[in-house]
């Protein structure tokens, strides 16, 4: 018998509504696609950078009242959250976590709170976007909103919450708070103290794949909390047979692995790794920047992807080197131009045509899944093969072409739609039709198609990347 379920992922694109059906094997069907863009909101000194969170429920709802499926799950990208009154009224629309209030403010949040203390309570990597540095940054602003709050939700908890009435929090998207503790499994709530974030505001937490009860919108489906972080719900839907590397690929590139137990290791924290909650393991893994730096040059050029990739053929190769995670790319703005001050200030040649500029990005990416991957290998002790690359890159054959040369290493690039199938398969497991997750990751091996590439000329990428490995980190 057919089992259908509604899978929504909203990214920090578009957000995404798919039908996603189990007969002898899945389907998946796009029914609706909205963007997701933040959207800048003028204030009286700034400008502020918020969800518009009231359109997406919008969407969302006229999908759930037209569904015959069985049950909704609801994915959404990591560190950003909600807050809301005694009444469950939001406080204000959420803060976009590209928004600027968190500048400068992580290593305020050392002074109070030392660096490693941070690592060993919470497992998480250091980004200045994480819940806690916005938290804090509302602390040192004294910020009003923070003294309505009676209860912090993230992101697909709000959903959870609107759809269903349960306010709680899932646990792999509490885990990219770094308001949480992994390896304790419960809020930080020693760590929030110290920095005077209110303590009462943080919910329950429950596990992926927990049913919140009758969809307010429309009583036949059931919502359940599905692996509410994208990335957890991606890697759910990875290939892999045992171990292996995963890069989920979108806006963000999370290079990883699984592992039993947090691994929270002097090396880690000083390679900034992060060991954020996952479907039954930990996901070992680091949040490297993505398709972000393209997306965002593509606001101004403005042009087809395809267009855009048949022109990166057109180019040379390796003229210039970047790193992909520097500061200065994080924030939104005129990014084909900061890429040219960058090249400047490093004394590289200057790209003015879209070619060569994506050229330097795609490149540069994959040097950079290099550098991840490799680190991975030192910091767990193991040896890996193929590296699974899903999610939205893979369309991009060329860039999954230099991620296998510049890694020397096979890629397995599939399925495209790892987040929604993921978030899909959660259900399925949750509604007693897949028995768990080896057998869910059979059927997207038996369901997908998957694309195989192989290193080209790695010597020589080999080569470049010891060039590339002194931009990396390089403080100009
Ligand atoms: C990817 C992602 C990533 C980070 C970032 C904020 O969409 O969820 O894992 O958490 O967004």
């Amino acid at each position: 018998m057919a089992v259908k379920v509604l899978s929504i992922d909203l990214g920090a694109t578009n957000g995404k509504i798919y039908e996603v059906e189990l007969k002898d094997r899945l389907t998946v069907k796009e029914i609706k696609r909205f963007r997701t863009e933040g959207t800048f909101l003028p204030g009286k000194d700034r400008e502020h950078f918020v969800w518009n969170l009231p359109g997406f429920y919008e969407e969302i709802k006229g999908v759930l009242e037209a569904s015959d499926a069985q049950s909704v799950g609801v994915d959404t990208w990591g560190v950003d959250f909600a807050l809301l009154d005694e009444n469950g009224r939001l406080v204000s629309l959420p803060y976009h976590y590209r928004d600027v209030r968190t500048k400068g403010v992580m290593k305020k949040a050392f002074e109070v709170v030392p660096k490693d203390e941070i690592f060993q309570r919470t497992g998480i990597q250091f980004m200045e976007i994480n819940t806690l540095y916005q938290l804090y940054s509302m602390v040192l602003s004294n910020d009003p909103f923070l003294k309505t709050t009676k209860h912090l939700l993230m992101i697909p908890d709000v959903f959870n919450f609107w759809l269903s009435g349960e306010m709680v929090s899932e646990y792999t998207i509490a885990s990219t708070s770094q308001c949480y503790s992994v390896p304790d499994g419960e809020w930080a709530y020693d760590l929030l103290e110290k920095l005077s974030i209110p303590t009462e505001i943080f919910p329950k937490v429950v596990p992926p794949g927990t049913i919140l009860g009758k969809c307010r919108v429309k009583k036949g489906i059931n919502v359940i909390a599905t692996a509410c972080h994208d990335t957890a719900s991606a890697v759910v839907a990875v290939p892999l047979e045992g171990e292996g590397i995963y890069i989920s690929s979108g806006t963000w590139f999370l290079v990883g692995t699984e592992l039993e137990r947090p691994l929270l290791s002097k090396e880690a924290l000083e390679r900034n790794f992060t060991n954020e909650g996952g479907y039954g393991k930990i996901r070992f893994l680091k949040n490297a920047t993505g398709m972000w730096l393209l997306e965002e040059c593509n606001r101004i050029w403005k042009k087809d992807y395809s267009e855009i990739i048949e022109s990166v053929r057109n180019v040379p190769g390796f003229q210039a080197f970047l790193d992909p995670d520097r500061e200065e790319f994080l924030h939104p703005g005129n990014m084909p131009e900061r890429i040219r001050n960058y090249l400047e200030r490093t004394g590289q040649k200057i790209l003015e045509r879209i070619g060569e500029i994506s050229r330097l990005i795609f490149e540069s990416l994959a040097f950079n899944c290099r550098w991840i991957v490799e680190q991975i290998k030192e910091l767990t002790g193991k040896r890996y093969g193929k590296i699974h690359v899903v999610g939205g890159a893979v369309r991009n054959d060329l860039l999954m072409s230099f991620i296998a040369s510049a890694t020397g290493k096979t890629v397995v690039a599939g399925p495209v739609d790892a987040t929604p199938i993921g978030n899909a398969l959660v259900q399925l497991i949750t509604l007693g039709a897949i028995a768990n997750i080896n057998e869910a990751r059979k059927i997207v091996k038996e369901s997908f198609e998957l694309k195989t590439f192989e290193p080209k000329n790695p010597e020589l990428w080999s080569e470049k990347y010891e060039e590339w490995r002194r931009y990396k980190g390089m403080r100009v």
